[in-house]
């Protein structure tokens, strides 16, 4: 009981370690991930993790709550304070299941959705055919325009006039642009349709007020917590009052069983996190460094849709520059040279969604590194030079002793190893 993990398990430990050294020594560019602090982690490593409190906070099914009510309690009043809303539950596990748990409050199976594509920027759960969103819902999609590629919110509404969808779901994985929350409450209201935000993706920069506020227009409010809010891995269902019991209902006992409470805990830290000055400051570098990164690498050749970001991501069609490659081969030549990216299919894309015409790059993680503009326009040279030597193991080797030289500059997680 007694022994650290490093006495029960040294193989796992050393498996760890290796991903330590890989999070340490890369370019990470993936915009949906981050560099969790240690108070998080500490949280989420902590005994909170041993008690079953199923239920909410006065109403648990088992014995022996007392604390876990007061862990709930602090995580949702730091949630309803970050982010202006009515009610939280922040017991969903996963970004999926925020979404499932708003539509299985709102709807009833075979109701529509409009929701954006997957192949233009939209998620699974917001309908693919695959997944339950696809199967137990009628969904209708918007796109991007083909010339803007920007959601055309005129044709949004004539989608919506057309379908008289039950919810409109706003939001997305890899759409570089901001979005107008009061627009689409106009939209929802002309066809008296449920207005959800799926903001995943954004969270951290709505919390930090960098990017246009949902919570004065949307029913519902899905997000992850570990993307740019930088907590732990987890979600959480934001509402206005009305809906507060429920969306309750929908998570327990509608599709979860008990919390995970040392998650709870960890989104609690991570709140109260987005609540220090740091934490804007942190979120305005994020967007400044996806302008400098996008505007680096147009003027190499590499063209981002829509023309840029104005969040903290940035798809790139590879179509236009390099004909022949593809968006999994870019990302695999990357990661030889020591930069990690998404491939991501790019609107109207003619490959598969598995090998793709295009890179999705975000800056959350090298901006909680401390990196700048400066350190942005390096790192798309160095993309660049990659893509354009891809075929000279060389040159990928002397991308990736810069990149270890950037890495050591800007160190994570130094004294980690020093940890109990
Ligand atoms: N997989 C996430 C992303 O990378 O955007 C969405 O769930």
């Amino acid at each position: 009981m007694d022994r650290s993990l490093y006495e029960v398990d040294p193989e796992l430990v050393e498996i760890t370690l290796q991903d330590l050294e890989r999070q340490q020594n890369f370019l990470t560019l993936i915009p949906s991930e981050n560099y969790a602090s240690i108070a998080v982690m500490q949280a989420q490593g902590s005994i909170l993790a041993n008690k079953y409190a199923e239920g909410y906070p006065a109403a648990r099914y088992y014995n022996g709550c007392r604390f876990m009510d007061g862990v709930e309690s602090l995580a949702i009043a730091r949630a309803k304070k970050l982010f202006g809303v009515d009610h939280v539950n922040v017991q969903p596990h996963a970004g999926t299941q925020a979404n499932m748990a708003a539509y299985h409050a709102l709807l009833e199976p075979g109701d529509t959705i409009l929701s954006l594509k997957l192949d233009h920027g939209g998620h699974l759960s917001h309908g693919l055919k695959q997944n339950f969103a696809g199967r137990y819902y009628n969904i209708v999609h918007y796109g991007v325009d083909p010339d803007t590629e920007r959601i055309d919110t005129g044709a949004v509404a004539e989608l919506a006039e057309q379908h008289h969808p039950k919810l409109i779901v706003v939001g997305a994985t890899a759409y570089p642009r901001q979005f107008d929350f009061a627009e689409w409450r106009a939209i929802a209201d002309s066809v008296k349709a449920y207005l959800l935000a799926d903001i995943a993706h954004i969270a951290g920069l709505i919390a930090a007020k960098v990017h246009p506020d949902p919570a004065p227009y949307c029913d519902v409010i899905t997000t992850t917590t570990h993307k740019t809010l930088r907590g732990p891995r987890g979600a959480m269902v934001m509402c206005r009052e009305e809906f507060a019991e429920v969306i309750d209902r929908a998570v327990f006992p509608g599709l979860q069983g008990g919390p995970f409470m040392h998650s709870i805990a960890a989104k609690a830290v991570a709140f109260k996190e987005a609540m220090e000055p740091a934490f804007k400051e942190y979120q305005t570098r994020v967007v400044e460094n996806a302008r400098a990164m996008a505007e680096s690498l147009k003027s190499n050749g590499l063209r981002p849709i829509t023309g840029g970001t104005e969040n903290h991501l940035m798809l790139i069609d590879l179509s236009t520059s390099y004909e022949k490659l593809s968006g999994r081969q870019a990302a695999d030549h990357l990661e030889e040279a020591g930069i990690i990216v998404n491939k991501n299919t790019i609107p109207f894309d003619k490959r598969s969604a598995v090998t793709t015409s295009g890179l999705r790059l975000g800056t959350p993680m090298v901006t909680s590194r401390g990196m700048q503009d400066a350190e942005m326009r390096t790192i798309a040279d160095l993309i660049t030079e990659t893509l354009e030597g891809r075929r000279d193991s060389e040159v990928k080797k002397r991308v990736k002793a810069k990149v270890l030289e950037f890495s050591h500059r800007f160190p994570v997680y130094e004294n980690l190893r020093l940890l109990p």
